[in-house]
C-alpha cells in the first residue's frame, strides 16, 4: 500500500480558481483519471482528474476553497503504483524501473518496445464550413490524458455545435484557444503528446492533423498495448456513467453523468441534476442542446424540473453594478418580497391574456359632479372609485365565470355566490390589496366611504390579515397617477383582474360629428385557463356599457 498526494495541475496559469463541487469523498474508491474537484476560474470551469487509482484517505479541499497550481486535493492509497512520475509513491518505487513500463506492467501486458513521445498540435478540422464558429466549450484539461476520439472542444454554429475529437491518445498539454474564440478550419487548438509506437503498429494519422504534421510523424500508434489498456478502462469508465441514462433511468447522480465542464456550470445555473438527461453527444455524452431540449419540454409539459428550484428557469446573471459607478443597497422589505414573489408566482402559472377598451364616463363624471356638495355634506369624497366597483359587482354577476376559481388539480371551476373585490392600494410600503365584501349589495356612498377607510388602512398598515382575503376580482386603479394603459398581473387563484388608467377628454366620433367626451381606459388581464376571449369580450362590453350608462347601474 502506497499513499499519494493528488495535487491541482498546471490549469492555464489560473491563480485562485474555486472549487465548485467535489466529486469525491474519502472512502470512495476513484480509478486513474477520474475527475477529483471540478475548479472554476473566471474564464472556464476544470475538472482535475485523479493522478493514482486507490482510495480516498483524506480530502484537503473544501467546495469553495480557491486553489492555485501545486494545491494538494486528496490523498489516496493505491494497492499498485500509478504512472505519475514526480509523486512519492513512484519515486519510493523500484528505480531500475521507468514509469511507462510500470502503468504497462500493471495494466495490460508490457509493450515490446518502450514508446516515445511525441508532441502534436491539433488543429480545427473540416467543419464543412469556411466560416468562423463559436467555440462554445472546451472538454479537456491540461494535464489530461485522452484517448483517442474523446472531445476535446465543441463548436458551435448558426445551425449546428459538433464536437473535435482526439485524433490520437495522448496528453494535452497546452490549450491554445479560450471558451468564446471564434476558429475556423485550420486554427490551432491544443497540443497533444503523442504516443508513437513502432511501424508495424501503426494507423495513419487523423484528417484533423495537418499534412506538415503527417509527414513529420507520419503515424500514431492506437494499437500500443499499454495504451490500448488506457482507452479501455477509459471507456469503461465512461460506460459506466453514462449507462443508467442511456437506459433511459434516472440516475439522479449529476457527478457520475457524462458532461464537460461548461454543461455541468450551465446545469448548475438552471439548478438541473444531470443525472436526469440523457446526452445525444458521441458516447452519450451530455451537450448543450441537451439542456436545452430538457428545459423547454419541462417548461411545456409542467414537469418539476429543479431539485434545486427555479423551475428550470435561467437565473438572471448577477452583476457587479458597482463597477459602472456608485450604488447603494437596500433590504426589501418583508411585505416587498412577499409581492414578488406573488407576482412571479401568478405570472408564471396564470397565462395571460388582456384585452383593452375605453369607457366613455362623460356623464358619469357630469353625475360625480353634482354629488359633490352632496359628498361634502356627508363629510366623505366620490372619486369615480365607487362607480368603477359598483359596475363591477354587476359585471361580475352577469359574468359568473369571472367570479370563479380553478381547483387546484384543474378538474373543477368553483364558482363563488358572493361578490367580494380586491383593491390594490399603492402605499409607501408596497402594494397591498384589501377586499371591499358585498360590493353588489353597498350603495355608491358606503362604497366611498370604504374605498377611503380601507385605503387609509392599508397605508397606515393597519389592515387585518382577514381584511385581505377572500377576494373573487382585483381592480387596479392607477388614474390617480397617470398613464395611458397597462397590463396588470391576475392575482391568482382570481381569474381576472381590471386595470384602470386615467380618464382624459378625446374627440369621439359618434357618427356624425367628433365631441370631445371623457374617455377612461380600461384593461382586463385574465387567466386564458378559465376565460376564453368571448368571455372576456362580453365582461368588458357590459362593463364599458354599464360606465357609459350609470342608469343601467339600477336595473
Ligand atoms: N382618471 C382620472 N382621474 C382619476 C381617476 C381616473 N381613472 N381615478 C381617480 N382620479 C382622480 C380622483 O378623482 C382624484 O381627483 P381629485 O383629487 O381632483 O378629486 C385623484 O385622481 C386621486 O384619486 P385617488 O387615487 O386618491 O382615489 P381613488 O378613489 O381613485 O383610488 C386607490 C383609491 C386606493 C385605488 C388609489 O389611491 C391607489 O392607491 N391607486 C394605486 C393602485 C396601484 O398601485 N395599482 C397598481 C397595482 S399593480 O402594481
Amino acid at each position: 500500500m502506497a499513499k499519494q498526494q493528488v495535487s491541482v495541475p498546471d490549469i492555464g496559469g489560473a491563480e485562485g480558481a474555486e472549487v465548485i463541487e467535489l466529486l469525491v469523498a474519502v472512502g470512495d474508491e476513484v480509478e486513474l483519471e477520474q475527475s477529483l474537484i471540478v475548479l472554476e476560474s473566471d474564464k472556464a470551469s476544470m475538472e482535475i482528474p485523479s493522478t493514482a487509482a486507490g482510495t480516498v484517505v483524506e480530502l484537503l479541499v473544501s467546495e469553495g476553497q480557491e486553489l492555485s497550481e501545486g494545491a494538494p486535493i486528496v490523498v489516496i492509497e493505491s494497492a499498485v503504483e500509478t504512472e505519475q512520475p514526480a509523486s512519492p509513491a513512484i519515486e519510493e518505487a523500484s528505480a531500475e524501473e521507468q514509469p511507462e513500463a510500470k502503468l504497462d506492467n500493471a495494466a495490460v501486458e508490457p509493450a515490446s518496445k518502450p514508446v516515445e513521445l511525441q508532441e502534436r498540435t491539433v488543429e480545427v478540422p473540416d467543419i464543412g464550413s469556411d466560416d468562423p464558429v463559436e467555440l462554445i466549450e472546451i472538454s479537456v484539461a491540461v494535464g489530461e490524458q485522452v484517448a483517442e476520439g474523446d472531445s476535446l472542444v465543441a463548436l458551435e454554429s448558426d445551425k449546428a455545435s459538433m464536437e473535435v475529437p482526439a485524433p490520437f491518445a495522448g496528453e494535452v498539454l497546452k490549450i491554445l484557444v479560450a471558451e468564446g474564440d471564434s476558429v475556423k478550419q485550420g486554427d490551432d487548438l491544443m497540443v497533444l503528446r503523442a504516443v508513437a509506437a513502432e511501424a508495424d503498429a501503426t494507423v495513419p494519422l487523423s484528417s484533423a492533423l495537418t499534412p506538415a504534421d503527417s509527414t513529420a510523424a507520419p503515424a500514431i500508434s492506437t494499437a500500443a498495448p499499454a495504451l490500448a489498456a488506457k482507452v479501455e478502462r477509459q471507456l469503461e469508465k465512461v460506460e459506466k456513467a453514462i449507462e443508467p441514462v442511456v437506459a433511459g433511468q434516472q440516475s439522479g447522480d449529476s457527478k457520475s453523468a457524462y458532461a464537460g465542464p461548461a454543461v455541468r456550470k450551465l446545469a448548475r445555473e438552471f439548478g438541473l441534476d444531470l443525472g436526469k438527461l440523457s446526452g445525444t453527444g458521441p458516447r452519450g455524452r451530455i451537450m448543450k442542446e441537451d439542456l436545452h431540449t430538457f428545459v423547454q419540454k419541462s417548461l411545456k409539459g409542467g414537469v418539476a424540473v429543479a431539485a434545486t428550484g427555479g423551475a428550470g428557469i435561467p437565473p438572471i446573471p448577477e452583476v457587479d453594478f458597482s463597477a459602472f459607478g456608485e450604488i447603494e443597497n437596500e433590504s426589501l422589505s418583508k411585505m416587498a418580497k412577499l409581492t414578488a414573489a406573488n407576482m412571479q408566482r401568478s405570472w408564471l402559472n396564470v397565462p395571460h391574456v388582456t384585452q383593452f377598451d375605453d369607457a366613455d364616463i362623460t356623464d358619469l363624471e357630469a353625475f360625480r359632479k353634482d354629488l359633490k356638495a352632496e359628498a361634502d355634506k356627508r363629510g366623505t369624497k366620490l372619486t369615480p372609485m365607487p362607480f368603477i366597483l359598483k359596475a363591477c359587482a354587476v359585471a361580475l354577476r352577469d359574468n359568473p365565470k369571472f367570479c370563479s376559481s380553478l381547483s387546484g388539480d384543474g378538474q373543477t371551476l368553483i364558482y363563488k355566490k358572493y361578490i367580494h373585490i380586491g383593491m390594490a392600494v399603492d402605499t409607501p410600503a408596497g402594494l397591498l390589496v384589501p377586499v371591499i365584501r358585498d360590493v353588489d349589495k353597498k350603495s355608491l356612498w358606503e362604497l366611498a366611504e370604504e374605498v377611503i377607510e380601507i385605503a387609509g388602512k392599508a397605508r397606515d398598515r393597519k389592515l387585518r390579515p382577514d381584511e385581505m382575503r377572500g377576494g373573487c376580482f382585483t381592480i387596479s386603479s392607477l388614474g390617480g397617477i397617470g398613464g395611458r394603459g397597462f397590463t396588470p398581473i391576475v392575482n391568482a387563484p382570481e381569474v381576472g383582474i381590471l386595470g384602470v388608467s386615467k380618464a382624459d377628454v378625446r374627440p369621439v366620433w359618434n357618427g356624425e360629428e367628433f365631441k370631445p367626451r371623457k374617455m377612461l381606459p380600461l384593461a382586463l388581464s385574465y387567466d386564458h385557463r378559465v376565460i376564453n376571449g368571448g368571455d372576456a369580450g362580453r365582461f368588458l362590453t357590459r362593463y364599458v356599457a354599464l360606465l357609459s350608462d350609470i342608469r343601467l347601474l339600477v336595473l
